[in-house]
C-alpha cells in the first residue's frame, strides 16, 4: 500500500491500534523502497523524508508509530546507492514487524503469570497486548472473566468483547461510566498502551486514568502492557506527549446540538506512574520506576535518540 494511503488510513482509524500503526507505517516505507524507481540516492532520502513525514502526522501521540518509522529508516542516511538504500528498508521494516509481533506473544506469556484461576479482569479499548495475556491465560486453562468497557467513541470495546468471545472468555461488556461501580468484583485490570513516558507514566485511550484510579481505590492491580517501543525516548528529554484531538462529529452528529455548544473530543489521557503496579514487556515485567533504567541502559543509545 503507498505511504499517502496508508497515512490515510491510519489518520481515518482504518488502521488502529498502536503496535498495528507502527507496523502499517514501517510496511508502507518497505513498499515504497521497493517500488522506487529512481536512481539519486540524495533524491530517495529526501523522498523517504517526505514519506516519514506524511506517516507522523496521521497520528500524534502513539510512540510506536514514531519509533516504528525510525527503526525502518535506522542507518539509511549512510548508504552509497538507491539499491543499498532500499534493501535496507526493507530489511529494517521486516525486523520491526517480525519483532514487535513476537513481542506481543512474549508479553501475553508474562502477563498470564499474573493471572490466576477463577480471576476476573478487566480491559479498556482493544489492545492486542492486553488481549495477549487474556488469551494466553484462558489457554492455559485458568478460568477468567473479562469485563471489556465500550470505550467511547470509537466503541472499540465491541471489538474487545468479540475477540474474547471468539475465543470462549466469559466476556461482558459494560458502558465506560459502570467502571467504578463493577471494579468490586474485578481481581486484576490489563490496559494497554499508547506511549509510557521515561518516568513511567501511561498515556492510553481516553477514560483509562479513570480506570486506574477506581483500580487504586478498591485495591485492584493495574497492569499496563506495552512493548518497548511503546516508551517515549523524547519524555527523557522533557518533552510532554501530544493528546490527539478528533473531530466533534465523533461524538455527536451534526444538527444534534446548538451550534453554540462545543464539543472537545481528546481521544487519549495520561495515567500517573504511582496507579500502576508493573508495566509487562517483552524484556519482562518491571515497575514503573524501571523504565528509565530500562530505556537509557537496556534499550542504548538508539531508544534516546529524539
Ligand atoms: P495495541 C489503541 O489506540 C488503544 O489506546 C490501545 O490501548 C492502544 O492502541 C494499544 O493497542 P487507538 O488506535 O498496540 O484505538 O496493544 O486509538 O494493540
Amino acid at each position: 500500500m503507498s505511504v499517502d494511503d496508508t497515512a490515510a488510513d491510519i489518520k481515518s482509524m482504518k488502521i488502529r491500534g498502536a503496535g498495528k500503526i507502527a507496523r502499517a507505517g514501517a510496511k508502507a516505507l518497505s513498499d515504497f523502497a521497493d517500488s522506487y524507481e529512481g536512481t539519486g540516492i540524495q533524491t530517495f532520502l529526501a523522498d523517504l523524508e517526505k514519506a516519514k513525514r506524511a506517516l507522523l502526522e496521521s497520528r500524534p501521540t502513539a510512540v510506536s508509530l514514531w519509533n516504528g518509522v525510525c527503526f525502518t529508516l535506522r542507518g539509511v542516511a549512510g548508504t552509497k546507492d538507491v539499491g543499498e538504500a532500499a534493501a535496507l528498508v526493507a530489511s529494517n521494516a521486516e525486523k520491526f514487524i517480525v519483532s514487535s509481533e513476537n513481542a506481543v506473544k512474549v508479553i501475553g506469556e508474562i502477563g498470564a503469570k499474573r493471572v490466576q484461576d477463577g480471576d476476573t479482569l478487566l480491559t479498556i479499548c482493544n489492545s492486542s497486548a492486553a488481549i495477549s495475556v487474556m488469551k494466553t491465560a484462558h489457554r492455559q486453562n485458568k478460568n477468567i472473566k473479562v469485563y471489556a468497557t465500550e470505550t467511547r467513541p470509537w466503541r472499540q470495546g465491541i471489538l474487545t468483547a468479540r475477540e474474547l468471545d471468539a475465543e470462549g472468555i466469559d466476556t461482558t461488556l459494560v458502558v465506560d461510566s459502570a467502571v467504578r461501580s463493577v471494579m468490586k468484583k474485578v481481581d486484576k485490570v490489563f490496559v494497554g498502551a499508547d506511549t509510557v513516558t521515561s518516568h513511567g507514566s501511561l498515556i492510553n485511550k481516553v477514560g483509562t486514568s479513570h480506570v486506574a484510579l477506581a483500580a487504586h481505590e478498591a485495591r485492584v492491580q493495574f497492569y499496563v502492557c506495552a512493548e518497548t517501543y511503546k516508551f517515549s525516548p523524547m519524555t527523557l528529554f522533557g518533552d510532554m506527549v501530544t493528546i490527539e484531538e478528533r473531530p466533534s462529529s465523533e461524538i455527536s452528529a451534526p444538527g444534534e446540538l446548538p451550534e453554540t455548544v462545543k464539543i472537545y473530543n481528546p481521544v487519549f489521557d495520561s495515567t500517573p506512574a504511582a496507579y500502576i503496579d508493573a508495566i509487562i514487556t517483552e524484556l519482562g515485567m518491571m515497575s514503573p520506576g524501571a523504565v528509565f533504567g530500562v530505556m537509557t541502559h537496556q534499550l542504548g543509545y538508539s531508544a534516546m535518540q529524539p
